[in-house]
């Protein structure tokens, strides 16, 4: 077992690969596709994408470290039971939660367009949590599968910033979790709102987490270890 440190804002982060989840969340269709859901709300998804190939670096490292990897996906049940009508009655009315989209009913497990994107499916053995809400822990098992674990840090990933990041790491934080977010692995569709976002993580003296580019993980988990440690399950 050995600690590694990254230079993160707002102070370096150290954390132990053996106790430490990969989150990726909501990296799916709906929201980065070209004529998915997100983008027939207007956006510009092209402002997601930009975190795909730093993503993908850093996925396959922390698969290289045996790290443990979690993926989110925002979505509901078929018959819709599991979303609440004020969630349900938000957005433009042609285009509202369940209705057909471009890649099947927007944000229903099982459809096309609710899946992870290509460049970030999991492998065999990563959880994948269904989420009804923007916080990976509401209603779901997450907690569950980190305490299962060992998990005491979290670096998290994924769509979007202000959103479902934010949700996820103030839950997580409130719950006693170190959470370094990837500034270069998140995104969203408004660039105001990614850079303070960012900044609000780790604003007060990291209120609610660290920030560090995926550069400066990678490369602490690809440094060499000392003989004697081991950070692979
Ligand atoms: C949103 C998310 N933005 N994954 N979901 O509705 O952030």
């Amino acid at each position: 077992m050995t600690s590694l440190t990254i230079d993160a804002l707002p102070a370096p982060f150290t954390f132990d690969p053996e106790h430490t989840a990969l989150v990726i969340i909501d990296m799916q269709r709906d929201f980065l596709l070209p004529g998915g859901f997100g983008s027939s709300l207007g956006n510009d998804v092209s402002l997601l994408q930009t975190a795909v190939p730093p993503l993908q670096r850093l996925l396959a490292a922390a698969r290289e470290t045996g790290m443990t990897v979690i993926h989110t996906r925002e979505g509901h049940l078929p018959d819709l039971s599991d979303c609440p009508p004020s969630k349900l009655r938000r957005g433009k009315p042609s285009q509202r939660i369940g209705d057909p989209g471009a890649f099947g009913r927007i944000l229903i497990r099982g459809e096309y367009g609710h899946d992870i994107i290509d460049e970030l499916t999991p492998a065999e053995g990563e959880v994948v949590i269904d989420k009804p809400g923007k916080g990976a822990f509401y209603g779901t098992t997450f907690g569950d599968e980190l305490v299962a674990r060992g998990i005491t840090s979290l670096i998290v990933t994924g769509v979007t910033t202000e959103v479902c990041v934010h949700t996820t790491t103030r839950e997580a934080n409130d719950r006693g979790y170190e959470c370094l977010v990837v500034s270069d692995c998140v995104g969203s569709y408004f660039p105001e709102f990614q850079r303070v976002g960012l900044e609000m993580v780790s604003a007060q003296g990291g209120i609610f987490g660290w920030v560090a580019d995926s550069e400066a993980v990678i490369d602490q988990l690809a440094a060499p270890v000392s003989p004697n440690a081991s950070i692979a399950g």
